[in-house]
Protein backbone atom coordinates (compact mmCIF):
# COMPACT_ATOMS: atom_id res chain seq x y z
CA UNK A 1 0.00 0.00 0.00
CA UNK A 2 1.79 3.12 -1.05
CA UNK A 3 0.44 6.83 -2.12
CA UNK A 4 -0.22 9.64 0.18
CA UNK A 5 1.76 9.24 4.31
CA UNK A 6 0.77 12.24 6.12
CA UNK A 7 3.92 13.15 8.43
CA UNK A 8 2.41 15.08 11.44
CA UNK A 9 3.79 18.51 12.95
CA UNK A 10 1.83 20.12 15.71
CA UNK A 11 3.29 23.77 15.44
CA UNK A 12 2.27 23.64 11.62
CA UNK A 13 -0.78 22.67 12.12
CA UNK A 14 -1.60 24.75 15.00
CA UNK A 15 -0.28 27.41 13.27
CA UNK A 16 -2.94 26.72 10.43
CA UNK A 17 -5.70 26.78 13.43
CA UNK A 18 -5.76 22.87 14.22
CA UNK A 19 -5.39 20.40 16.32
CA UNK A 20 -3.14 17.57 15.37
CA UNK A 21 -5.84 14.97 16.34
CA UNK A 22 -8.59 16.73 14.03
CA UNK A 23 -5.81 16.85 10.98
CA UNK A 24 -5.29 13.07 10.87
CA UNK A 25 -9.04 12.39 11.20
CA UNK A 26 -9.85 14.63 8.31
CA UNK A 27 -6.75 13.29 6.39
CA UNK A 28 -7.72 9.46 7.10
CA UNK A 29 -11.67 10.26 6.09
CA UNK A 30 -10.35 11.93 2.91
CA UNK A 31 -8.36 8.46 2.64
CA UNK A 32 -4.57 8.69 3.57
CA UNK A 33 -3.51 5.16 5.10
CA UNK A 34 -0.13 6.53 6.48
CA UNK A 35 0.45 8.64 9.02
CA UNK A 36 3.90 9.45 10.78
CA UNK A 37 3.87 11.01 14.49
CA UNK A 38 6.97 12.99 14.45
CA UNK A 39 7.15 15.35 17.14
CA UNK A 40 10.44 16.79 18.16
CA UNK A 41 9.52 18.98 21.02
CA UNK A 42 7.19 17.30 22.79
CA UNK A 43 7.53 15.77 26.59
CA UNK A 44 7.68 11.63 26.67
CA UNK A 45 4.22 11.62 28.17
CA UNK A 46 2.57 14.06 25.58
CA UNK A 47 4.47 12.20 22.97
CA UNK A 48 2.52 9.06 24.20
CA UNK A 49 -0.61 10.71 24.93
CA UNK A 50 -1.01 11.92 21.45
CA UNK A 51 0.05 8.87 19.98
CA UNK A 52 -2.64 7.08 22.00
CA UNK A 53 -5.58 9.26 20.12
CA UNK A 54 -3.97 9.38 16.83
CA UNK A 55 -3.82 5.46 17.12
CA UNK A 56 -7.48 5.04 17.89
CA UNK A 57 -8.36 7.70 14.50
CA UNK A 58 -5.78 6.05 12.41
CA UNK A 59 -7.10 2.26 13.25
CA UNK A 60 -10.19 3.41 13.15
CA UNK A 61 -10.07 4.43 9.32
CA UNK A 62 -7.17 1.25 8.24
CA UNK A 63 -4.58 3.40 8.12
CA UNK A 64 -0.78 2.58 9.81
CA UNK A 65 0.55 4.67 12.33
CA UNK A 66 4.42 4.75 12.32
CA UNK A 67 6.55 6.51 15.07
CA UNK A 68 9.04 8.69 14.76
CA UNK A 69 12.40 7.79 15.97
CA UNK A 70 10.72 6.14 19.34
CA UNK A 71 10.61 2.09 19.32
CA UNK A 72 10.00 2.56 22.74
CA UNK A 73 6.70 5.01 22.28
CA UNK A 74 5.82 3.01 19.46
CA UNK A 75 5.82 -0.66 21.68
CA UNK A 76 3.81 1.55 24.41
CA UNK A 77 0.77 2.50 22.21
CA UNK A 78 0.96 -0.48 19.76
CA UNK A 79 1.60 1.70 16.83
CA UNK A 80 2.65 0.10 13.42
CA UNK A 81 5.69 0.55 12.73
CA UNK A 82 8.94 3.04 13.42
CA UNK A 83 10.20 5.23 10.98
CA UNK A 84 14.18 6.17 11.98
CA UNK A 85 17.01 8.32 10.15
CA UNK A 86 20.64 7.98 9.66
CA UNK A 87 21.06 9.43 13.25
CA UNK A 88 18.28 7.56 15.36
CA UNK A 89 18.59 3.71 16.91
CA UNK A 90 19.87 1.62 13.94
CA UNK A 91 17.21 -0.04 12.21
CA UNK A 92 18.69 -3.33 13.06
CA UNK A 93 18.28 -2.73 16.97
CA UNK A 94 14.56 -1.34 16.07
CA UNK A 95 13.49 -4.65 14.54
CA UNK A 96 14.58 -6.83 17.14
CA UNK A 97 12.66 -4.25 19.69
CA UNK A 98 9.30 -4.50 18.08
CA UNK A 99 9.50 -7.57 15.86
CA UNK A 100 8.98 -8.79 12.69
CA UNK A 101 5.71 -7.90 12.05
CA UNK A 102 5.96 -4.40 12.52
CA UNK A 103 6.98 -1.62 9.90
CA UNK A 104 10.37 -0.14 9.49
CA UNK A 105 10.94 3.32 7.74
CA UNK A 106 14.55 4.45 6.97
CA UNK A 107 15.31 8.22 5.99
CA UNK A 108 17.46 7.88 3.04
CA UNK A 109 19.43 11.58 1.98
CA UNK A 110 22.10 10.47 -0.85
CA UNK A 111 22.60 7.59 -3.41
CA UNK A 112 25.79 6.18 -0.64
CA UNK A 113 23.25 5.97 2.18
CA UNK A 114 21.02 3.72 -0.55
CA UNK A 115 24.09 1.77 -1.01
CA UNK A 116 24.76 1.32 2.38
CA UNK A 117 21.33 0.05 3.48
CA UNK A 118 21.54 -2.89 0.66
CA UNK A 119 19.70 -5.80 1.73
CA UNK A 120 18.76 -4.08 5.06
CA UNK A 121 15.94 -5.61 7.14
CA UNK A 122 13.70 -2.68 6.92
CA UNK A 123 9.83 -2.17 5.10
CA UNK A 124 10.06 1.24 3.05
CA UNK A 125 12.49 4.02 2.39
CA UNK A 126 11.94 7.81 3.01
CA UNK A 127 13.73 9.93 0.37
CA UNK A 128 15.24 13.30 1.48
CA UNK A 129 14.81 16.14 0.90
CA UNK A 130 13.87 16.63 -2.16
CA UNK A 131 12.82 20.54 -2.50
CA UNK A 132 13.51 23.39 -0.03
CA UNK A 133 11.15 23.51 2.77
CA UNK A 134 10.59 25.78 5.70
CA UNK A 135 9.56 22.40 7.65
CA UNK A 136 12.77 20.88 8.97
CA UNK A 137 15.51 22.80 9.72
CA UNK A 138 18.80 20.95 9.58
CA UNK A 139 17.72 19.12 6.06
CA UNK A 140 21.14 18.41 4.05
CA UNK A 141 21.67 18.93 0.39
CA UNK A 142 18.77 19.13 -2.03
CA UNK A 143 18.06 16.10 -4.29
CA UNK A 144 15.82 17.24 -6.42
CA UNK A 145 13.70 15.56 -9.09
CA UNK A 146 17.19 13.98 -10.65
CA UNK A 147 18.54 12.81 -7.42
CA UNK A 148 15.20 11.08 -6.57
CA UNK A 149 14.91 9.65 -10.17
CA UNK A 150 18.89 7.63 -9.44
CA UNK A 151 17.99 6.68 -5.99
CA UNK A 152 14.82 5.09 -6.57
CA UNK A 153 16.13 3.62 -9.94
CA UNK A 154 18.69 1.69 -7.99
CA UNK A 155 16.38 0.00 -4.76
CA UNK A 156 12.41 -2.06 -5.23
CA UNK A 157 11.71 -1.06 -2.07
CA UNK A 158 8.57 1.48 -1.33
CA UNK A 159 9.66 4.84 -1.48
CA UNK A 160 8.42 7.81 -0.01
CA UNK A 161 10.01 11.27 -1.33
CA UNK A 162 9.72 14.02 1.21
CA UNK A 163 10.76 17.43 1.36
CA UNK A 164 8.66 20.51 -0.17
CA UNK A 165 5.90 18.35 -1.88
CA UNK A 166 2.74 20.12 -2.39
CA UNK A 167 0.02 20.03 -5.13
CA UNK A 168 1.89 22.16 -8.17
CA UNK A 169 4.98 19.11 -8.03
CA UNK A 170 3.82 16.02 -6.74
CA UNK A 171 2.67 14.63 -10.09
CA UNK A 172 6.81 15.00 -11.18
CA UNK A 173 8.11 13.44 -8.03
CA UNK A 174 5.63 10.45 -8.86
CA UNK A 175 6.98 10.84 -12.85
CA UNK A 176 10.35 10.19 -11.28
CA UNK A 177 9.91 6.91 -9.95
CA UNK A 178 8.68 7.76 -5.85
CA UNK A 179 6.31 5.45 -5.04
CA UNK A 180 4.85 7.66 -2.80
CA UNK A 181 4.77 10.76 -1.10
CA UNK A 182 5.00 12.35 2.39
CA UNK A 183 4.01 16.03 3.05
CA UNK A 184 3.79 17.93 6.57
CA UNK A 185 2.77 21.40 5.47
CA UNK A 186 0.53 20.60 2.38
CA UNK A 187 -1.88 19.14 5.02
CA UNK A 188 -1.01 20.32 8.77
CA UNK A 189 -0.97 23.43 7.49
CA UNK A 190 -3.92 23.53 4.92
CA UNK A 191 -6.91 25.35 5.84
CA UNK A 192 -8.82 21.86 5.06
CA UNK A 193 -6.99 18.79 5.46
CA UNK A 194 -9.65 17.06 3.93
CA UNK A 195 -9.67 18.85 1.13
CA UNK A 196 -6.32 19.00 0.58
CA UNK A 197 -5.97 15.31 1.06
CA UNK A 198 -8.02 14.63 -1.24
CA UNK A 199 -6.50 16.49 -3.65
CA UNK A 200 -3.14 15.39 -3.55
CA UNK A 201 -4.47 11.98 -3.67
CA UNK A 202 -6.22 12.52 -6.50
CA UNK A 203 -3.20 14.14 -8.52
CA UNK A 204 -1.04 10.71 -7.80
CA UNK A 205 -3.95 8.53 -9.04
CA UNK A 206 -3.76 9.85 -12.62
N1 LIG B 1 12.37 15.26 6.39
C1 LIG B 1 12.93 15.82 5.33
S1 LIG B 1 12.11 17.22 4.82
C2 LIG B 1 10.97 17.05 6.07
C3 LIG B 1 11.27 15.93 6.82
C4 LIG B 1 10.53 15.46 7.99
C5 LIG B 1 9.86 18.00 6.27
C6 LIG B 1 8.92 18.05 5.12
O1 LIG B 1 7.93 19.00 5.35
P1 LIG B 1 7.08 19.64 4.18
O2 LIG B 1 6.23 20.68 4.88
O3 LIG B 1 6.24 18.58 3.56
O4 LIG B 1 8.06 20.26 3.22
MG1 LIG C 1 14.83 10.88 13.31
Amino acid sequence: MSGLYLVTDSEVAQAAGHTLPFVVEEACRAGVKWVQLREKALSTRTFIALGVKLKRITQAHGARLIVNDRADVALAIDADGVHVGQDDIPYQLVRSLIGPDKIIGLSINSLIELQAAAGADVDYFGIATIFPTGTKQDTSSLLGLEGLRQICTQTNLLTFAIGGIKASNIQDVIRAGASGVAVVSAICGHPSPYEATRELIQLISI
